[in-house]
């Protein structure tokens, strides 16, 4: 039988939540149609993905696709839909906070009048944030604002994590989805080629009871980022953009080692612009690890490794810059063309080298 409907659920420890929301969405979904739920475990410490497993012997539409070494919402859910076979999506979140109830209305609407989205909204007439502390309300509105930035269409909850859209409009927009952080609704809608066709069904939404928020101040920075893959990204890879960002911030450390060293030591010039160097590198991969890459950090023994293929990568980088520069400046090309191309090609050559060897 064909599938209708999958139903795909981010979870992270999400494991006092799972058996509930699937009673839940067996008790509210119509038997008339096929639906699956499947379940998006970033291999949760609480073991959420073996719960689900357990969980799938009694019901057979159950299914967990376990991601082994990565976390991002966003992520978690296109590669959801990417495992599904259905004509329809729904998105929402595993902790009970989404009102199963308008389900079925919200795939009557997408069908009969053949949309691209259905979106559950908080901000619409009878929607409401339940008991959500205001102050995160505010935050939520403020967000919304600014997404205005990136939206031709306007929405009144484009942070919404509650939503159904079509195989049709998702197959069309996929490659050019940016899949970073915690708003993949906002991200849908950003990449969509034409103004995606749809309404907003208002939902109120409930407290958590189980389990905790992921709401961490790094997704406040991926949105951020977001935000900036959907406007300069499309001339420059916001990966490379932030790479130059922290090497700006290299070459602040660098100056500022250097001048130290030499003012409150007796190292000779050579001495004191190796350490500079060293540490200036040192600064460069670890904002990198936190920043650039904040979705491959290295941990642990893999960080020193890490470190190692870094120093490498970017002696050669340093080598290609100067050899370059020097090159240019021989030929009578002005000095300081000469040294921003050196470091232009540098920086390239180190992104580029970091990229594949670093993180992987
Ligand atoms: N697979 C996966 N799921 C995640 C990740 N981060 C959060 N989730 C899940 O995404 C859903 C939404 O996360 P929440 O922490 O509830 O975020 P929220 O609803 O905006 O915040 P609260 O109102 O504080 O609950 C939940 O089902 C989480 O378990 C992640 O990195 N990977
Ligand atoms: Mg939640």
């Amino acid at each position: 039988m064909p599938l209708d409907l999958s139903i795909i659920i981010p979870t992270f420890n999400e494991s006092g939540n799972i058996k509930a929301l699937i009673e839940l969405l067996h008790n509210t979904i119509d038997k008339s149609i096929t639906w699956e739920i499947i379940f998006v475990d970033d291999n949760s410490p609480d073991k959420t993905y073996q719960q689900v497993q357990k969980l799938s012997k009694d019901w057979n539409n159950v299914r967990v696709l376990r991601r082994v070494g990565r976390r991002g919402l966003s992520s978690a859910v296109i590669e959801g839909i990417l495992s599904s076979s259905a004509d329809y999506f729904l998105v929402m979140d595993g902790d009970l906070q989404h009102d199963e109830g308008i389900i079925p209305r919200m795939f009557a609407s997408i069908k009969q009048d053949n949309l691209d989205l259905v979106i559950g909204s908080r901000f619409v007439g009878g929607g409401s944030t339940g008991e959500l502390a205001l102050n995160r309300v505010k935050v939520s509105r403020f967000a919304t604002i600014l997404s205005h930035r990136i939206l031709k269409t306007k929405l009144t909850d484009p942070m919404s994590g509650f939503f159904m859209l079509s195989r049709a409009f998702f197959e069309q927009n996929v490659e050019r989805l940016s899949a970073i952080g915690f708003k993949i609704l906002l991200d849908l809608v950003a990449s969509a080629k034409t103004p995606p066709k749809l309404i907003e069904l208002p939902y109120q939404m409930r407290k958590r009871t189980e389990g905790e928020s992921k709401l961490e101040p790094i997704v406040v920075w991926e949105y951020l980022l977001l935000l900036l893959d959907k406007s300069i990204g499309r001339f420059i890879p916001l990966r490379f953009m932030m790479f130059i960002l922290v090497g700006l911030s290299g070459v602040l450390v660098h100056l500022v080692v250097l001048k130290g060293l030499l003012n409150f030591t007796d190292y000779s010039f050579l001495i004191a612009q190796s350490m500079a160097t060293l540490v200036a590198m040192t600064n460069n991969y670890i904002f990198n690890n936190l920043f650039t890459y904040s979705d491959k950090r290295l941990t642990g023994f893999k960080f020193f490794k890490g470190l190692l293929s870094f120093y490498l990568a970017c002696s050669i980088g340093f080598v290609i810059n100067i050899t370059l520069a020097e090159f240019l400046f021989k030929l009578d090309v002005a000095w300081y063309l000469s040294g921003l191309i050196g470091a232009v090609i540098g920086s390239i050559w180190n992104y580029g080298m970091t990229k594949y060897i670093t993180w992987r």
